[in-house]
């Protein structure tokens, strides 16, 4: 295979980028503060949404209620990471005549990928879940998107500490599995669509594009040093550019998941649209109207 070929370059290339690591740039107080304000959001939007979801589990169904579990790890593992990259962020420029310049402590990157390491596996999952999808259940697909996501992320990582020419390779490598998973959740996700009922179509066709739309902003962020624009403009365009994918990703995600679970539970209970979906497991007699005991 030619490809193979390639394999003794790539690694050159990052063993070289890691030598080189690039240093980070004096930032402009507003450039600072975006990516700040970017981060403080990210938090507030996972922090708010792991209660959200971990609250309304017990108001769907109990077979609906592993996705919206595994939505609530997702946000609350993507909050804790956000402190981590928050503070990493504030220690790693220090405030200079006016400017942000490099504190010589480094902006870790690592809590990013850790995090993805940990949650697309989970976003996998509680896709999966939500949509019931037979073919990825039962062959095993979903361990081959798991593994896949793994190298897109392992891949990448090199790439984002390194210099142009490592982003560039690391970033194709990567690029692989990333079209992969994407081919195969497109067809699945379609196939799931068109065997829900009206009124949950639209919600996975939704899911299928936000899906799309969120996963292929992290590609982009991660280009814009190879799309030309650099120093702080690259520094600040790929931070945001991952905050905004995560915000999407995760807690915009989980609440179509949550409002399809909440469909399914009034599919399930024969419930129309302005009855109140009723899950109790208190004992008949224990609450009546009015009791005062
Ligand atoms: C990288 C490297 C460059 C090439 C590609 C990438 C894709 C990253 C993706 C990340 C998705 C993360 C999610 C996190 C949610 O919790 C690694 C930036 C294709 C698609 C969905």
């Amino acid at each position: 295979m030619n490809l193979i070929r390639f394999v003794p370059l790539l690694i050159l290339l990052s063993g070289l980028s890691l030598a080189q690591r690039v240093q980070p740039t004096t930032l402009t107080t507003g450039q600072f503060s975006t990516v700040y304000n970017f981060f403080s959001f990210a938090i507030a939007a996972m922090g708010a949404s792991a209660i959200f979801f971990f609250v309304s589990r017990s108001s769907v169904l109990p077979k609906y209620r592993l996705a919206l579990v595994v939505s609530g790890l997702v946000v609350t593992i993507a909050g804790y990471h956000y402190l981590r990259i928050f503070n990493s962020w504030e220690a790693a420029y220090t405030l200079q005549n006016g400017s942000y310049v490099a504190s010589g402590i480094p902006f870790n990157d690592a809590y990013r990928y850790v995090d993805w390491l940990l949650t697309v596996p989970l976003l996998l999952l509680e896709t999966v879940a939500i949509l019931a999808l037979p073919a990825i259940q039962s062959r095993g697909l979903i361990w081959k998107l798991v593994i896949a996501s793994f190298f897109m992320i392992a891949l990448g990582y090199p790439g984002e500490i390194g210099d142009n020419a490592a982003r560039f390779w690391w970033g194709l490598a990567s690029t692989v599995p990333f079209v992969y998973i994407l081919y195969v959740l497109w067809g699945e996700l379609g196939q799931a669509a068109s065997r829900q009922k009206p009124e949950v179509q639209v919600y996975s066709r939704n899911m299928k594009l936000l899906l799309l739309f969120s996963w292929g902003v992290y590609p982009i962020a991660y280009a814009l040093p190879l799309l030309g624009i650099t120093g702080a403009g690259s520094v600040v365009g790929i931070q945001v550019g991952y905050s905004i994918a995560d915000v999407l990703a995760k807690p915009i995600f989980g609440l179509l998941a949550y409002a399809i679970a909440v469909i399914k539970t009034r599919q399930d209970m024969g419930l129309s649209e302005d009855e109140d979906i009723v899950l109790g497991n208190v004992p008949a007699g224990t609450l009546r109207p009015g009791a005062t005991d």
